[in-house]
Protein backbone atom coordinates (compact mmCIF):
# COMPACT_ATOMS: atom_id res chain seq x y z
CA UNK A 1 0.00 0.00 0.00
CA UNK A 2 1.03 3.40 -0.76
CA UNK A 3 2.31 5.65 2.16
CA UNK A 4 2.52 9.28 2.21
CA UNK A 5 4.15 11.38 4.70
CA UNK A 6 2.79 15.60 5.22
CA UNK A 7 1.43 17.74 7.43
CA UNK A 8 -2.42 18.88 5.27
CA UNK A 9 -0.81 22.75 5.26
CA UNK A 10 2.16 22.05 3.72
CA UNK A 11 2.43 23.49 0.55
CA UNK A 12 3.96 20.17 -1.13
CA UNK A 13 1.99 17.49 0.45
CA UNK A 14 -0.84 19.18 -0.70
CA UNK A 15 0.26 18.61 -4.47
CA UNK A 16 0.71 14.84 -3.75
CA UNK A 17 -2.54 13.92 -2.13
CA UNK A 18 -4.11 16.18 -5.11
CA UNK A 19 -2.74 13.49 -7.48
CA UNK A 20 -3.25 10.50 -5.40
CA UNK A 21 -6.69 11.50 -5.05
CA UNK A 22 -7.00 12.40 -8.94
CA UNK A 23 -5.51 8.89 -9.48
CA UNK A 24 -7.86 7.13 -6.96
CA UNK A 25 -4.80 5.33 -5.11
CA UNK A 26 -5.23 3.41 -2.17
CA UNK A 27 -3.50 5.27 0.55
CA UNK A 28 -2.27 5.84 4.01
CA UNK A 29 -1.69 9.14 4.80
CA UNK A 30 0.94 9.64 7.99
CA UNK A 31 0.59 13.05 9.60
CA UNK A 32 4.59 14.83 9.86
CA UNK A 33 5.83 17.40 10.42
CA UNK A 34 4.53 21.04 11.76
CA UNK A 35 3.67 20.73 15.37
CA UNK A 36 2.93 16.67 14.00
CA UNK A 37 6.87 16.37 14.59
CA UNK A 38 8.04 13.13 12.97
CA UNK A 39 10.63 14.76 10.50
CA UNK A 40 14.16 13.96 12.83
CA UNK A 41 13.73 10.56 13.44
CA UNK A 42 16.36 7.94 12.44
CA UNK A 43 13.60 6.21 10.48
CA UNK A 44 12.36 9.00 8.94
CA UNK A 45 15.90 10.53 8.02
CA UNK A 46 16.94 7.11 6.33
CA UNK A 47 14.00 7.68 4.21
CA UNK A 48 14.34 11.77 3.27
CA UNK A 49 17.68 12.42 4.32
CA UNK A 50 16.61 16.18 4.38
CA UNK A 51 13.97 15.59 6.92
CA UNK A 52 11.10 17.72 5.04
CA UNK A 53 7.48 16.62 3.60
CA UNK A 54 6.50 14.65 1.42
CA UNK A 55 7.68 11.71 1.72
CA UNK A 56 5.95 8.52 -0.29
CA UNK A 57 7.05 4.50 0.37
CA UNK A 58 4.99 2.92 -2.48
CA UNK A 59 5.60 -0.81 -2.15
CA UNK A 60 9.42 -0.14 -0.62
CA UNK A 61 10.28 2.80 -3.56
CA UNK A 62 10.97 5.43 -1.10
CA UNK A 63 10.99 9.06 -2.87
CA UNK A 64 10.94 12.56 -1.60
CA UNK A 65 11.11 16.09 -3.46
CA UNK A 66 7.36 16.94 -4.54
CA UNK A 67 7.73 17.14 -8.11
CA UNK A 68 9.89 13.97 -8.50
CA UNK A 69 6.99 12.06 -6.20
CA UNK A 70 4.69 13.84 -9.16
CA UNK A 71 6.36 12.54 -11.58
CA UNK A 72 7.21 9.15 -10.18
CA UNK A 73 3.21 8.15 -9.40
CA UNK A 74 2.22 9.78 -12.76
CA UNK A 75 5.03 7.69 -14.36
CA UNK A 76 4.22 4.27 -12.02
CA UNK A 77 0.60 4.38 -11.92
CA UNK A 78 -0.68 7.50 -14.22
CA UNK A 79 -1.28 6.02 -17.34
CA UNK A 80 -1.17 7.88 -20.59
CA UNK A 81 -3.07 10.77 -19.48
CA UNK A 82 -0.52 11.88 -16.90
CA UNK A 83 2.56 10.03 -18.37
CA UNK A 84 2.89 9.99 -22.14
CA UNK A 85 5.22 7.30 -23.95
CA UNK A 86 6.14 10.56 -26.30
CA UNK A 87 8.72 12.68 -24.95
CA UNK A 88 7.32 15.79 -26.49
CA UNK A 89 4.04 15.89 -25.22
CA UNK A 90 5.20 14.80 -21.79
CA UNK A 91 7.68 17.87 -22.24
CA UNK A 92 4.31 20.09 -22.05
CA UNK A 93 3.98 19.32 -18.55
CA UNK A 94 7.48 19.47 -17.62
CA UNK A 95 7.84 22.60 -18.43
CA UNK A 96 4.84 24.10 -16.05
CA UNK A 97 6.23 22.26 -13.51
CA UNK A 98 9.67 23.52 -13.46
CA UNK A 99 8.42 26.70 -13.87
CA UNK A 100 6.18 26.78 -10.90
CA UNK A 101 9.01 25.34 -9.04
CA UNK A 102 11.78 27.99 -10.13
CA UNK A 103 9.62 30.90 -10.55
CA UNK A 104 6.52 31.30 -9.25
CA UNK A 105 7.16 29.29 -6.16
CA UNK A 106 9.93 31.36 -4.96
CA UNK A 107 8.35 34.65 -5.85
CA UNK A 108 5.08 33.35 -4.30
CA UNK A 109 5.38 31.12 -1.94
CA UNK A 110 9.00 32.69 -0.27
CA UNK A 111 8.44 36.05 -1.13
CA UNK A 112 4.94 36.54 -0.79
CA UNK A 113 3.32 33.57 1.41
CA UNK A 114 6.57 33.42 3.72
CA UNK A 115 7.23 37.05 3.78
CA UNK A 116 3.89 38.29 4.42
CA UNK A 117 1.99 35.93 5.88
CA UNK A 118 4.12 33.54 7.86
CA UNK A 119 6.57 36.57 8.76
CA UNK A 120 5.22 38.05 12.21
CA UNK A 121 4.31 41.44 11.51
CA UNK A 122 7.25 43.66 13.00
CA UNK A 123 9.92 41.58 11.45
CA UNK A 124 8.35 41.50 7.86
CA UNK A 125 10.64 43.27 5.36
CA UNK A 126 7.15 45.41 3.34
CA UNK A 127 9.41 46.43 0.34
CA UNK A 128 11.13 43.30 -0.60
CA UNK A 129 6.97 41.60 0.23
CA UNK A 130 5.91 44.85 -2.65
CA UNK A 131 8.56 43.53 -4.48
CA UNK A 132 7.29 39.84 -4.63
CA UNK A 133 3.81 40.70 -4.93
CA UNK A 134 4.73 42.94 -8.17
CA UNK A 135 6.95 39.53 -9.88
CA UNK A 136 3.74 37.06 -8.97
CA UNK A 137 1.28 39.78 -10.81
CA UNK A 138 3.71 40.18 -13.96
CA UNK A 139 3.68 35.51 -13.38
CA UNK A 140 -0.04 35.82 -13.19
CA UNK A 141 -0.74 37.83 -15.91
CA UNK A 142 1.52 35.73 -18.34
CA UNK A 143 -0.64 32.52 -17.33
CA UNK A 144 -3.95 34.14 -18.23
CA UNK A 145 -2.34 34.79 -21.71
CA UNK A 146 -1.51 31.12 -21.88
CA UNK A 147 -4.91 30.04 -20.72
CA UNK A 148 -6.79 32.93 -22.70
CA UNK A 149 -6.82 29.70 -25.48
CA UNK A 150 -6.61 26.51 -23.53
CA UNK A 151 -9.08 25.41 -20.64
CA UNK A 152 -5.98 23.60 -18.38
CA UNK A 153 -2.37 24.77 -18.30
CA UNK A 154 -0.87 22.00 -20.60
CA UNK A 155 -3.30 22.23 -22.94
CA UNK A 156 -7.35 20.70 -23.63
CA UNK A 157 -6.90 18.30 -20.63
CA UNK A 158 -6.13 18.19 -16.59
CA UNK A 159 -2.41 17.23 -16.45
CA UNK A 160 0.56 17.48 -14.25
CA UNK A 161 1.00 21.01 -15.46
CA UNK A 162 -1.84 22.16 -13.84
CA UNK A 163 -0.59 20.92 -10.45
CA UNK A 164 2.02 22.87 -9.14
CA UNK A 165 1.14 26.23 -10.16
CA UNK A 166 -2.92 25.07 -9.14
CA UNK A 167 -1.92 24.64 -6.11
CA UNK A 168 -0.82 28.04 -5.57
CA UNK A 169 -3.99 29.45 -5.96
CA UNK A 170 -5.81 28.48 -3.06
CA UNK A 171 -3.31 30.87 -1.14
CA UNK A 172 -3.09 33.37 -4.11
CA UNK A 173 -6.32 34.31 -3.85
CA UNK A 174 -6.55 33.74 0.18
CA UNK A 175 -4.36 36.95 0.86
CA UNK A 176 -4.63 40.31 1.44
CA UNK A 177 -2.42 41.46 -1.18
CA UNK A 178 -2.89 43.25 -4.51
CA UNK A 179 -3.93 41.18 -7.36
CA UNK A 180 -3.87 41.67 -10.99
CA UNK A 181 -7.26 41.49 -12.78
CA UNK A 182 -6.95 37.77 -14.67
CA UNK A 183 -10.08 36.31 -15.93
CA UNK A 184 -8.76 33.33 -17.42
CA UNK A 185 -6.88 32.56 -14.41
CA UNK A 186 -9.67 32.87 -12.31
CA UNK A 187 -12.08 30.25 -14.80
CA UNK A 188 -9.04 27.91 -14.36
CA UNK A 189 -8.95 28.32 -10.65
CA UNK A 190 -12.88 27.52 -10.70
CA UNK A 191 -12.42 24.54 -12.95
CA UNK A 192 -9.76 23.19 -10.50
CA UNK A 193 -12.27 24.26 -7.49
CA UNK A 194 -15.17 21.41 -9.34
CA UNK A 195 -12.32 18.96 -8.83
CA UNK A 196 -12.88 16.76 -5.69
CA UNK A 197 -9.31 15.86 -5.34
CA UNK A 198 -8.83 19.63 -5.51
CA UNK A 199 -11.24 20.90 -3.01
CA UNK A 200 -10.03 18.30 -0.22
CA UNK A 201 -6.48 18.69 -0.75
CA UNK A 202 -5.53 22.14 -1.49
CA UNK A 203 -8.32 23.89 -0.08
CA UNK A 204 -6.88 23.18 3.06
CA UNK A 205 -7.22 26.59 5.67
CA UNK A 206 -3.97 27.83 6.18
CA UNK A 207 -4.52 29.69 9.18
CA UNK A 208 -2.66 27.31 11.80
CA UNK A 209 0.63 29.20 9.97
CA UNK A 210 -0.23 32.83 10.45
CA UNK A 211 2.68 34.48 11.71
CA UNK A 212 5.14 31.00 12.58
CA UNK A 213 8.44 30.81 10.38
CA UNK A 214 9.21 27.92 13.49
CA UNK A 215 9.01 25.06 10.41
N1 LIG B 1 11.49 21.10 -2.41
C1 LIG B 1 10.83 20.28 -1.44
C2 LIG B 1 10.45 21.17 -0.24
C3 LIG B 1 10.03 20.34 0.95
C4 LIG B 1 9.64 21.25 2.11
O1 LIG B 1 10.27 22.29 2.36
N2 LIG B 1 8.62 20.81 2.83
C5 LIG B 1 8.15 21.58 3.97
C6 LIG B 1 6.61 21.58 3.98
S1 LIG B 1 5.93 22.32 2.52
C7 LIG B 1 8.60 20.93 5.26
O2 LIG B 1 8.91 19.76 5.31
N3 LIG B 1 8.64 21.74 6.33
C8 LIG B 1 8.95 21.27 7.64
C9 LIG B 1 7.73 20.89 8.40
O3 LIG B 1 6.61 20.82 7.84
O4 LIG B 1 7.89 20.61 9.61
C10 LIG B 1 9.59 19.61 -2.07
O5 LIG B 1 9.09 20.15 -3.07
O6 LIG B 1 9.15 18.55 -1.59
Amino acid sequence: MLRVWGRRSSFNLQKVMWLVDELGLAHEHILAGGDHGGLDTPEFRAMNPHGRVPVIDDGGVVVWESHAILRYLAARHGGEQYWSPDAATRSLADRWMDWSGTTLQPDFLTGVFWGFYRTPEGRRDNAAVARSIGRCSAHFRLLDRILADRPFLGGDAFSLADIPAGTALYRYYGLEIDRPNVLNVEAWYRRLQERPAYAQHVMVPFGELYGRLDF
